[in-house]
C-alpha cells in the first residue's frame, strides 16, 4: 500500500473508522475514500456493488460494523446480527470481484468461548461455547473471519481478519445504556459530577476483567498489518493488560474528577469473567501499543467534553446509534 493507493476505509465516521483515517491521513496517505451511511447503506448489496465498481478502490479497511456494549447487544441481536452479516458479506464479495488487492476485516474479542484459556490465542476460535449476551454478534463476526478464509483458500485473495480487545477513543458512541463500559462510565461519572449526585452505580459485580487498548493504537496496529503482505490470515490486537470493571471506575471517577460513591448494581450481566489477549503474533511483526490506559481515559475525557458533552448536556443518554 503506498502513498497513493486508493484506499477505502467503510465505517470512517465510527470509533475504528476514524482512527484509521487519522492514521492514514498522518502518514499522508492522498487517496483516501470515505462515504457516509446517508451516502452508501452498505447492507444494499447493489449499491455496494456499484459503489465498488465507480471507485476501483486497491485496499480496503472493512471497519462499518453495528457495535454496542453489553446491553445493546443483549437488546437488539436480531439487528447485529443481519447488519453485520449484511455489511461484511456486500464488502468482502465486492472487494473479490473488483479485485482488491488486500482487504482488513474487523473482528473483535468476543468471538473467542467464553471459557477460553487465557491469554486467547487465535487458534482458540470455535473451541467452546460463546458468551451468550454477544452470541449474535459474535456469529455474525466469526462468519466474516470464515468467509475472508474461504475467498483466500477458493480464489486466492489475500485478505486478514484484526481481532481487537475492547476498544475506546475520540469517536466512540457514549451512551448510558447502548454503550461499551469506558465511554458509558466516562459520561456517567461526569454527569455526575456536573448535577451533584452522591452515587453512580456500575453494572454488575465488578469482578469481571477486561482489556483495554486506545484506538488510535489499533490503526496503528491495521497500518502494520496492511503494509505487510505475509501476515498470518487473524491476529489479535490488545494491550497486554487487563484490569477489573471496579478498577476501571476507580480510574475514570479519578479522571473526570467524581468525588461521591461507586455502587455495583448486581441486577445487571457481567458478561465473559476475563477476555485478555495473545497478541503475540502482532508484536512479532513489529507493532506495539503506545498509549497507556491512563493517558487514553484523559484523552478519550477531553474529547468528550470538547465535542459530546456541549450537545448532549445534562438531560438526555447521548444516543449516537452504532452504526458507522
Ligand atoms: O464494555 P461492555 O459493555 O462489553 O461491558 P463486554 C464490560 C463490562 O463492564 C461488563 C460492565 O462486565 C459490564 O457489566 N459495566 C459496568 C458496564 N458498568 C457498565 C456500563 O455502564 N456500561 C456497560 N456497557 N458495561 C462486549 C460485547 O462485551 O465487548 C461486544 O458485548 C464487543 O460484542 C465488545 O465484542 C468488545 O466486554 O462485556
Amino acid at each position: 500500500m503506498d502513498k497513493n493507493s486508493r484506499v477505502y476505509v467503510a465505517g470512517h465516521q465510527g470509533l475504528v473508522g476514524s482512527a484509521i483515517v487519522r492514521n492514514l491521513a498522518a502518514r499522508d496517505y492522498s487517496d483516501i475514500v470515505c462515504i457516509t451511511q446517508a451516502e452508501l447503506d452498505l447492507r444494499d448489496k447493489q449499491a455496494v456493488e456499484g459503489f465498488f465498481a465507480r471507485i476501483k478502490p486497491e485496499y480496503v479497511f472493512l471497519a462499518a460494523a453495528r457495535v454496542g456494549g453489553i446491553a445493546a447487544n443483549s437488546a437488539y441481536p436480531a439487528d447485529f446480527i443481519r447488519d453485520n452479516l449484511a455489511i461484511q458479506h456486500n464488502i468482502i464479495d465486492a472487494c473479490y470481484k473488483n479485485k482488491v488487492r488486500r482487504m482488513l476485516f474487523l473482528g473483535s474479542s468476543c468471538i473467542y468461548p467464553k471459557m477460553a484459556p487465557q491469554p486467547i490465542k487465535e487458534e482458540d476460535l470455535l473451541s467452546g461455547w460463546l458468551e451468550p449476551t454477544n452470541e449474535a454478534y459474535a456469529i455474525a463476526k466469526i462468519a466474516g473471519i470464515k468467509m475472508c478464509q474461504a475467498y483466500n483458500r477458493q480464489y486466492g485473495t489475500n485478505y486478514i481478519s484484526v481481532m481487537p480487545t475492547n476498544l475506546y477513543g475520540p469517536n466512540d458512541n457514549f451512551d448510558l445504556n447502548d454503550a461499551h463500559v469506558l465511554p458509558a462510565l466516562i459520561h456517567r461519572f461526569y454527569k455526575a459530577r456536573v448535577i451533584g449526585e452522591d452515587e453512580v452505580k456500575v453494572w454488575g459485580s465488578g469482578t469481571p476483567r477486561r482489556e483495554f487498548l486506545h484506538v488510535d493504537d489499533l490503526a496503528d496496529a491495521c497500518w502494520h498489518v496492511m503494509q505487510n503482505p505475509n501476515t498470518p490470515e487473524i491476529l489479535n490486537i490488545g494491550s497486554g493488560k487487563d484490569i477489573t470493571i471496579a478498577e476501571l471506575a476507580k480510574l475514570v471517577k479519578e479522571t473526570v474528577g467524581y468525588t461521591g460513591e461507586i455502587v455495583f448494581d448486581t441486577s445487571r450481566p457481567d458478561g465473559t469473567p476475563r477476555k485478555l489477549l495473545d497478541s503475540n503474533r502482532i508484536t512479532a511483526l513489529g507493532w506495539e501499543p503506545r498509549i497507556s490506559l491512563k493517558e487514553g481515559i484523559e484523552n478519550t475525557w477531553r474529547w468528550f467534553l470538547e465535542y459530546k458533552w456541549p450537545v448532549i448536556g445534562p438531560n438526555n443518554n447521548g444516543n449516537n446509534g452504532g452504526m458507522p
